[in-house]
């Protein structure tokens, strides 16, 4: 399915499967992601595969050593180059075909639903995560091919970014989200923040369900959810419009819900 919207398209993967191996030192960690929702989900369908490489699995030394100091001095220690080129090569073996290495990391660009659309494309993915304060330099010279970020605040190591790329990326195969209902909802907002949620009761003291959501014009609910979803947009996340030209029926929604939002201001 291609959804199309403002620009911004949706794909649904159809004939996804991704492949997908982690190297990781704490294994354990992924129960997380196998044992409920939408990765456990992606597995049981055989949408998506997942493996876990233990680089302390490929180390040689009596004390199956990981890590270690740092030339040059320095806090903290590092992944050595050796048991985590074993994990990815071991990891690279077991693959059905050509793999992405990705290496999440801080110095990486920043995650976005562009590149997650992108990722469930691709047929077989390595994940490193890392610990300590990375990994050696020459592993990444030598096979990764992408660094990702999650984001700009600091983590103890690179599995929950690992994770939350693949609950991502998860989502985006075919049968993991269920309800095509919700897909196309999506969809039809495409790079805007949601609009708010309401349930029963349709009043709680004096706070009321907005009018169009209680009546049954889908149009007119449509309209509504789209106009409350750019001016949020506008308000809160400005950058998420810049770049991106607004139409005349856009503009005309942002004008309605900033006359709208001064006057429910007068009224409190
Ligand atoms: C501020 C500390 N850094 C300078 C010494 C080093 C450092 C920070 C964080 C070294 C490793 C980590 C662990 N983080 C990740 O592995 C990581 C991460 C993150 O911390 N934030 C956002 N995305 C990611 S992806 C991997």
């Amino acid at each position: 399915m291609v959804a199309k919207s403002s620009s911004i398209a949706i794909l649904m993967n159809e004939d996804a499967r991704v492949w997908v191996a982690v190297v990781s030192i704490f294994p354990e960690a992924f129960a997380a992601l196998t044992r409920h929702g939408v990765v456990a989900r992606a597995i049981a369908t055989g949408v998506m595969a997942l493996r876990i490489e233990n680089p302390r699995d490929h180390t040689r030394d009596r004390h199956r050593t990981v890590d270690d100091r740092p030339y040059g001095g320095g806090a903290g220690m590092v992944m050595k180059f050796a048991p985590v080129m074993a994990a990815v090569d071991a990891a690279r073996a077991a693959a059905p075909g050509p793999v992405r290495v990705i290496y999440l990391t801080p110095q990486g660009r920043v995650l976005d639903q562009a590149r997650v659309e992108a990722l469930a494309h691709e047929a077989a993915l390595v994940l490193i995560a890392g610990r300590y304060e990375g990994i050696d330099e020459r592993v990444i010279e030598a096979c990764v091919d992408e660094e990702i970020s999650i984001g700009d605040f600091v983590l103890s190591g690179g599995e929950l970014p690992a994770m939350v790329l693949l609950d991502a990326v998860a989502r985006q195969l075919p049968g993991t989200l269920g309800n095509a209902e919700s897909i196309d909802a999506e969809s039809h907002r495409a790079g805007l923040l949601d609009c708010p949620a309401y349930t029963r009761p349709d009043a709680i003291d004096d706070r009321r369900v907005p009018a169009p959501l209680l009546g049954g014009d889908h149009a007119a609910i449509v309209r509504y959810r789209r106009k409350v979803a750019l001016g949020r947009t506008y308000e809160r996340r400005p950058d998420l419009l810049t770049g991106r030209a607004l139409d005349g029926d856009t503009r005309k929604l942002l004008n309605e819900y900033w006359r709208e939002s001064r006057r429910e201001q007068e009224h409190a």
